[in-house]
């Protein structure tokens, strides 16, 4: 009897890493393929394919294993913080199915954070979409450094207090996956029951 599946209809699912340059969106990228295909033993996770750059973005490419016969494909984007052309940010926002905005917790990025979160609203706005639909979660990254701030502080501060977030060493592949599973669940939940389990 044959095992293989078979491709969900239609597009990719889109997660955009979105946030402050050096914030660790590629650092996200990276940790996750390596540690993803030690979960393949998870029947829900397939596999992590391949790593790209191209001029714009990191790229990763995931397939999974929803139910026992489809696969659905995830594609994981970084864009880049400042030199990020505005035509192309709206392009990749528009089609986001869901956005990781990686905030860097050294409190002298505070204003970068803030300034990179007011314009991923923006440029929602821009590409004719309202924020508040479009799947959304906050990942603390850098809480092992010195001049951290405090998680209920900063969320305060970057007027995102309620929202959903995780606290991320990005570089030691801490609230990596947990980031992808919050991001991947609300991201489904409304098309069909599914739980993650990477
Ligand atoms: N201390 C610390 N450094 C990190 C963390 N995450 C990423 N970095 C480092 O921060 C730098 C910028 O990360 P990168 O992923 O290139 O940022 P990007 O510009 O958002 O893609 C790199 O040197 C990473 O190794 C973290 O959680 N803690
Ligand atoms: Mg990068």
């Amino acid at each position: 009897m044959s095992t293989a599946k078979t491709p969900a209809a239609g597009r990719a699912i889109r997660i955009v890493y979105c946030g402050p340059s050096e914030g660790g969106k590629t650092t996200n990228l990276e940790a996750l393929s390596r540690m993803l295909p030690s979960h393949s033993l998870h029947k829900l996770l397939q596999l992590a394919t391949e790593t790209q750059r191209t001029l714009y973005f990191d790229l990763l490419s995931l397939q999974l294993a929803i139910d026992a016969d489809t696969m659905l494909r995830m594609e994981l984007f970084t864009v880049p913080g400042q030199s990020f052309y505005l035509n192309a940010r709206r392009r990749v926002l528009r089609e986001a199915d869901g956005i990781v905005f990686v905030a860097d917790s050294r409190r002298h990025r505070l204003d970068a954070n803030i300034e990179a979160l007011a314009e991923v609203a923006a440029a929602i706005e821009d590409a004719g979409r309202d924020v508040e639909d479009v799947p959304a979660v906050l990942q603390l990254n850098k809480c092992d450094e010195d001049n951290a701030i405090p998680h209920a502080e900063l969320m305060r501060l970057l007027g995102c207090d309620g929202e959903p977030f995780v606290e991320a060493i990005a570089s030691d592949g801490k609230g990596v996956v947990e980031t992808l599973r919050l991001i991947s669940r609300q991201v489904l939940a409304p098309r069909r029951q599914f739980e993650p389990t990477f």
